[in-house]
């Protein structure tokens, strides 16, 4: 490349000028692709034989938008605004050619271009709100000026791209190329617009469409719970508002201002370092790059109960066969029947065609034997919680599977060296530790055994991707890093609602933090009664005692809560009581218990846990501790998980406060030696990587 800079060529083929950017991995708007882009555009424009210009990128995407990792730091080079203001203005007209993703910054500068061109398979979408931004280079302004302010308000709150057949119809781009052929395409389009004399289409000039008052009241009421907590959706909305009731110029400062106001807040800051650590890690330190992985074309699953039709669902969608084992005939038929109806959901809500149910479904094999996972390459194992009927399974599984499977537990808590131990080939077992719903959620812990093949984990990971899953490495402990952290915030819990709170309490201070439910509110919808028994139940804690008067939950309409039939949950003054005499049996004074002291009790000991996991080597670094809490438990991304929390509220002030309830609670809250040291220095979990 090039004779402009590093990531910037032009070259003139008969009357047109080809702009190539070209800055791997996904051309992002950098300073040297800024500089590059406003140099070639003026070269062009001075160039007496170029009669119109083409913007087109090389590699595998156009432009993916402005470079994120810039963002906070000093400016350098020119600005996106002046090299937008180039381009829009440019004597000549200028197409912009676009595969791949068109997104945010990249976006917004093909808006400046005068047509677009499109390949079938690009995208084209603004994500700055995912970012918790706006798109802050005119995309508010011009989007609704093709586009329609209903349609620009879905695509900026969204963050969602539209394909380019949609852009086609909305009129976001002018023409669809033939795949692979963009560019000859692009410049054929160009030459015509010349040889035709047509106009220098400026966005900036049309009119916004739709743009009432009431289509913005109406948005906000249908969406205020999507929005809950997020500043950025809200501020989008000012801005198309913006779009649709003052001039352009107006409108683009009334964007610079609130884009101003989001870029500087916290809410960004998280949710730009989530987007970072979510790739991070994907990357396992000490394992060589490009570590051969085993191939899975199949894969067993064992246990049809919700987690194994869940786990099973995930390969099923992404077209890899599954042989499904359970004991008994109807508990089989029950499983394979709930994974029928969940794909048969789907499809009612549009999401899936019937061909696509059957095809899912053409790929499941049902079986009662465990022998019929001979010719499997992963086995998941999704049994009963129990440390001797893993044994055994997996004892039988060394026996049938073939040499190189990768054998699995789908355990939550339970000591996977000592599962491995059961089979003669420890190192082709790890733990693979999906979340409820399994089908949905998007987090894995993938558990690595002290004896884990390097190849076995370097496929975990991969077949993690494959099934669209986020996949975090974690080490052999109790509860492993998300349940870990989650004993410490239900012990507290507990306590909180003995020592003077309601279950009602709790679960409104951690929905307002963010959270989609409460602690008592999740433990109602899981039922009250997993792993309790009514022959061992002695009324030892307040979940036995609700469980001894058949309060299990939803499932049976009442918990810590009573539900109504349509699962409508209110305060039961019933369980009221007998916190009161349970507290008063166990010589509790209750007291006034402060919102304030519900989140730092709760949250506190969560970030004090992750330091622990962190200092033991149990998770790579901090961020990935953010990952596991963001995907796989609903922490509001806004708040960047809660080593990020931590990092935000300073670690100091967490560290006095553990202190503080040191002092009251007992050892519960003792400091782990890596906050102390890390508050200390001034140091931040989020940014945390263990030696
Ligand atoms: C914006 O434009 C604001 C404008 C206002 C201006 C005033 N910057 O995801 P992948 C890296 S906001 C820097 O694995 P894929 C990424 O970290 C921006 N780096 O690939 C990774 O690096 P690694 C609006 C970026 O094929 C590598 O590229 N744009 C950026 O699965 C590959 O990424 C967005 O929000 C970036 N913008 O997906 C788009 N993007 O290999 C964000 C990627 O060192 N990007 N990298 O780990 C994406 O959604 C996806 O990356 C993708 C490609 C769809 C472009």
């Amino acid at each position: 490349m090039g004779n402009i800079n590093a990531a910037a060529d032009l070259s003139v083929e008969g009357n047109i000028g080809i702009i190539t950017l070209d800055s791997p991995p996904v051309n992002a708007l950098g300073a040297d692709v800024r500089d590059g882009l406003a140099g070639a555009v003026d070269k062009a424009v001075a160039d007496p034989a170029v009669e119109a210009i083409v913007l087109i990128c090389a590699g595998r995407t156009f432009i993916a938008g402005a470079d994120i990792s810039e963002f906070g730091k000093p400016p350098r080079g020119i600005g996106l605004h002046e090299v937008q203001a180039k381009i829009e203005n440019a004597p000549k007209p200028v197409v912009a050619a676009i595969h791949g993703t068109a997104l945010g910054g990249g976006l917004e500068v093909a808006l400046t271009a005068h047509y677009r061109v499109a390949v079938p398979s690009a995208k084209l979408g603004l994500p700055e709100v995912k970012l918790g931004l706006l798109p802050g280079a005119g995309g508010t302004q011009r989007l609704p000026r093709i586009v329609g302010a209903a349609k620009a308000l879905d695509m900026v709150t969204s963050g969602t791209p539209i394909g380019a057949k949609a852009a086609l119809e909305t009129g976001l781009v002018d023409e669809l190329a033939p795949e692979g052929e963009l560019r000859s395409a692009a410049v054929a389009f160009a030459q015509k617009i010349v040889a035709e004399k047509r106009p220098l289409k400026k966005v900036r000039d049309l009119e916004v469409k739709g743009g009432s008052p009431e289509l913005f009241a109406e948005f906000r009421k249908a969406n205020a719970r999507k929005f809950r907590g997020f500043e950025a959706p809200e501020a989008n909305i000012k801005c198309i508002e913006a779009a649709s009731g003052l001039p352009f110029d107006e409108g683009m400062k009334r964007e610079r201002e609130l884009f101003m106001g989001l870029m500087t807040g916290v809410q960004s800051a998280a949710q730009r370092y989530v987007f970072f650590a979510e790739r991070q890690a994907a990357k396992i330190p000490n394992l060589p790059e490009g570590t051969a992985t085993r191939p899975i074309n199949k894969v067993g699953v064992i246990g049809a109960g919700t987690m194994g039709g869940g786990i099973s669902m995930n390969f099923l969608s992404a077209g890899i066969p599954v042989t499904i084992v359970e004991m008994k005939q109807d508990a089989l038929d029950r499983g394979t029947g709930i994974i029928r109806k969940n794909y048969e959901n789907t499809a009612a809500k549009g999401k899936l065609t019937a061909e696509g149910v059957e095809r899912n479904m053409g790929l499941l094999t049902a079986s009662m034997s465990l022998d019929d996972l001979a010719d499997c390459d992963l086995v998941i194992e999704a049994v009963f919680e129990q440390m001797d009927i893993k044994k055994e399974v997996f004892g039988k599984l060394d026996r049938i599977a073939k040499p190189g499977a990768i054998l699995a537990s789908n355990t939550s808590y339970l000591n996977v060296d000592e599962i491995a131990a059961a089979t003669s080939r420890p190192q082709d077992v790890v733990g693979l530790h999906f979340f409820s719903p399994a089908n949905v959620m998007r987090l894995l812990e993938v558990v690595r055994g002290a004896r884990t093949a390097p190849d076995v984990l370097a496929t975990a990971m991969e077949v993690a991707k494959k099934i669209g899953k986020v996949a975090v490495v974690a080490g052999v402990c109790f509860g492993f890093i998300g349940n870990r952290m989650l004993s410490s915030r239900q012990r507290e819990a507990n306590k909180l609602i003995l020592e003077g709170a309601m279950p009602w309490d709790v679960d409104r201070v951690l929905y307002d933090f963010g959270f989609p439910m409460g602690p008592f509110q999740m433990a109602d919808l899981a039922g009250l009664d997993i792993g309790w028994s009514k022959e061992k139940s002695r009324g030892e804690t307040l979940r036995d005692r609700l469980c001894e008067i058949d309060r299990r939950g939803q499932k049976n309409g009442a918990g810590f809560y009573d539900y109504d039939e349509k699962r409508n949950r209110t305060p039961s003054p019933l369980v009221e009581k007998m916190i009161l005499d349970f507290a008063a049996e166990k010589g509790i004074a209750r007291r006034a218990i402060s919102d304030e002291e519900i989140v730092e009790r709760c949250i506190y000991p969560m970030i004090n846990e992750g330091a622990k996991v962190l200092d033991e080597g149990m998770a790579y670094r901090g961020s990935d501790i953010d990952i596991v809490w963001i995907n796989g438990y609903g922490w509001p991304v806004y708040r960047g998980g809660p080593m990020f929390y931590g990092d935000t509220v300073g670690l100091q002030t967490v560290l006095d406060r553990l202190n503080h309830y040191r002092a009251t609670q007992g050892d519960d809250f003792a400091p782990s030696p890596l906050l102390e040291k890390l508050a200390a220095e001034g140091g931040k979990l989020s940014q945390y990587a263990a030696k």
